[in-house]
């Protein structure tokens, strides 16, 4: 099915701008939903299309507690269906121009499953795990692949924190011992923020929330006693995006840096989206885009 572009409004992107965050209730088609679904169990079953192993990969059946949260990242090096829409210019066009950058290139997919009695997600700014790219900003398009309500721990996020002065540090994000919103209650005592609006990103299969790197979220338990929350995200670095000159933290990221050049290799960062049109090769020949327009 062919999807009609976005056109994002002024008041859209000033939103966002300010608060750090844009909801859209209907982005993906339902077919297409259910075409993500479909590739996650073969996935978390060590059954990669391409032979390819993921990023990061928490949750395997039968070796992990049944009810912990399911995460893996750097998705579409295993499975050609995943990456056709993780390699969407769509997504990249709407999450640059959020930004306000001229072109998108990709940063990481990545997708979250949370059965019945999962546990918390730690809050965190994703932009403290990219401390190692020059400009260490990437923004996020997260996409509910179910009914995703705050009794089912969908996201939580608070608006306007993308902009509060205050540090940020990477730590193991599931099943925090500690109060998973510890993080932001400190960052918001650093900021001088008394008492931060913590909001539950109620969303619509196909719906999303795109996100300011510098947002703090999280997300809760889930309450449900049958409801499996999905969801699908997919994280941009402005096109000009380069290594630092200086190691510096990217548990992901850094396993790409060359050792001689801060370039960004368009093999594992490709370009997706630019505003003159230009896409990385590799965009063109891995696999069909889901998401034309
Ligand atoms: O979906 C969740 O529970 C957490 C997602 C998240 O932290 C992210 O996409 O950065």
């Amino acid at each position: 099915m062919v999807h009609t572009p976005i056109s994002l409004s002024e008041a859209q992107i000033q939103q966002f701008q300010e608060q750090g965050f844009l909801i859209l209730d209907k982005f993906l088609e339902l077919d297409l939903v259910d075409r993500i679904v479909e590739r996650l169990d073969p996935l978390f079953a060590t059954r990669f299309e391409t032979g390819n192993y993921p990023d990061e990969w928490y949750g395997r059946p039968g070796l992990n507690i049944p009810n912990s949260t399911r995460q893996m990242s750097g998705m579409w090096h295993c499975d050609r269906t995943i990456a056709s829409v993780t390699f969407s210019a769509e997504i990249a066009r709407l999450n640059a121009t959020l930004m306000g950058w001229s072109g998108g290139r990709l940063a990481t997919d990545s997708c979250w499953i949370k059965p019945s009695g999962a546990p918390e997600v730690a809050f965190h700014r994703n932009n403290t795990y990219a401390a190692c790219i020059n400009p260490p900003s990437l923004v996020t398009c997260w996409i509910a692949l179910s009914e995703a309500t705050a009794q089912a721990g969908t996201l939580e996020y608070v608006p306007g924190s993308h902009l509060w002065h205050c540090t940020d540090q990477p730590r193991f994000l599931h099943a925090p011992k500690d109060d998973y919103r510890q993080p932001l209650w400190d960052a918001a005592k650093e900021a001088g923020v008394d008492s931060p609006t913590i909001l539950a990103a109620e969303i619509p299969p196909g719906g999303c929330i795109f996100m300011h790197g510098d947002l703090w979220h999280g997300s809760g338990v889930n309450q449900t006693t049958d409801q499996t929350r999905r969801s699908f995200a997919v994280s941009t670095f402005p096109a000009h995006a380069q290594f630092q000159s200086e190691a510096k933290y990217g548990y992901i990221f850094s396993r790409y840096r060359r050792v001689t050049s801060v370039e960004m290799d368009e093999s594992f960062f490709p370009i997706l989206w630019t505003s003159d049109g230009y896409r990385s090769p590799l965009a063109r020949d891995y696999c069909e885009d889901a998401i034309a327009v």
